[in-house]
C-alpha cells in the first residue's frame, strides 16, 4: 500500500439536520489518529480543514427538498478539489468527516483517477435518494446516487465530469434502512447489496471475500466510505441516524483487516461521527481502531 497519507477534514453537518457532525474530524483527531499511523510507520501529513460557509438565516427559511444544497455544493467541490490534488502528489486521500453528503466530493476527486473505480459504502442505509425519493430532503441520504449521476445538476456535476461510478462496482455492507425509492433504484441498477440479513447467514468473513473477490482483476482502485452508523448503535452511539441491529465492532474490525490484506483499497473517508451525540468520544475512537486495522495494525 501507499506509504504517504493525507488526511483531510471536512466540517459539514449541512447534509442532515443534526449539529454536531461538523465537529467530527476534531474528535477523530483528538481520539489519535495521527499518532496510530505514525506508529505504523507511515509518512502522514495532515492538511487541516476544508473551510464550509454556512447558510444564511433567509437561506435556511427557505430551503426546500434539497437542505442547503448551495452550500453543500460549494464544500463538495473545494473537497474535489483537494482530493484530486493529493492523489496526483501520489498521496492517499484519507477523509475525514463530516455528514455523509462528503462522500459527492470525495468521490468526485478520486474517481478522475480511475477508469473503473471501485466502492464499498458501509452503512445502516443505501444512499440512493433524490429529491423525489428522500423522506427527508438530507443530501447525506443522497451521494451514492448523486455518484451514480442521479440527482440535482449542482451536485452531479462536480468537477465537469459524470457520472463519478458505475453500479457494477459499487457494494454496499450492512444496509438495513432502506427507503422505497432506494430499493427501486438498487433493483433498476443491479447494485450489490449485503444486508444484515446476508451478513448474518453467511458472515463477514465470506462476505469479505466474495467483496474482494468480485473486485480482483475487475477495478483499477477501491473507495472504502464508511459510515460509523453501519456499526450498531450500542458500539457506536454518536452518529445522527443510528439504527438498531448492526454491525459489531469486531465484525466491522476483521472487516478492514481482511481489506488490507486484500491490498486493493486506494482511498478512504470515515464520515458522520457526530461528538455531541457519542459517549466520552467512543464513536471517534472506533474510527481510529477501524482506521488503524484498514492500514494494517497487527497485534502480533
Ligand atoms: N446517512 N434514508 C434516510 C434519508 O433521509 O434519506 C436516511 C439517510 C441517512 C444518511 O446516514 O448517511
Ligand atoms: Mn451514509
Ligand atoms: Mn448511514
Ligand atoms: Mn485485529
Amino acid at each position: 500500500m501507499n506509504k504517504k497519507f493525507s488526511i483531510i477534514g471536512v466540517p459539514m453537518d449541512l447534509g442532515q439536520n443534526r449539529r454536531g457532525v461538523d465537529m467530527g474530524p476534531s474528535a477523530i483527531r483528538y481520539a489519535g489518529v495521527i499518532e496510530k499511523m505514525e506508529r505504523l510507520q507511515y509518512t502522514i501529513e495532515d492538511l487541516g480543514d476544508i473551510q464550509i460557509s454556512r447558510p444564511t438565516r433567509e437561506e435556511v427559511q427557505t430551503r426546500d427538498r434539497l437542505r442547503n444544497l448551495k452550500e453543500v455544493a460549494e464544500g463538495n467541490e473545494a473537497l474535489a478539489r483537494k482530493v484530486d490534488e493529493i492523489i496526483s502528489n501520489g498521496s492517499f486521500p484519507l477523509v475525514l468527516g463530516g455528514d455523509h453528503s462528503i462522500s459527492i466530493g470525495s468521490l468526485a476527486g478520486i474517481s478522475k483517477h480511475y477508469n473503473n473505480l471501485g466502492v464499498i459504502w458501509y452503512d445502516a442505509h443505501a444512499d440512493l435518494n433524490s429529491a423525489d425519493t428522500s423522506p427527508s430532503g438530507n443530501i447525506h441520504g443522497m451521494p451514492l446516487a448523486v455518484s451514480l449521476g442521479i440527482g440535482h445538476e449542482n451536485l452531479i456535476n462536480i468537477l465537469d465530469y459524470q457520472p463519478k461510478i458505475k453500479p457494477e462496482n459499487v457494494v454496499i455492507v450492512g444496509a438495513r434502512s432502506v427507503d422505497d425509492g432506494e430499493r427501486e433504484l438498487i433493483r433498476k441498477t443491479g447494485l450489490k447489496v449485503y444486508t444484515m440479513h446476508e451478513i448474518d447467514r453467511l458472515g463477514m468473513s465470506v462476505v469479505m471475500s466474495e467483496i474482494i473477490s468480485h473486485f480482483k482483476d475487475r477495478v483499477d482502485g477501491v473507495h472504502l466510505s464508511l459510515d460509523l452508523d453501519g456499526l450498531d448503535p450500542i458500539d457506536a452511539p454518536g452518529v445522527g441516524t443510528p439504527v438498531m441491529g448492526g454491525l459489531s465492532y469486531r465484525e466491522s474490525h476483521l472487516a478492514m483487516e481482511m481489506l488490507e490484506e486484500s491490498n486493493l483499497i486506494t482511498s478512504a473517508e470515515f464520515v458522520e461521527v457526530n461528538p455531541i451525540l457519542d459517549e466520552k468520544n467512543k464513536t471517534a475512537a472506533i474510527a481510529v481502531g477501524l482506521i488503524s486495522s484498514l492500514f494494517g495494525e497487527k497485534l502480533k
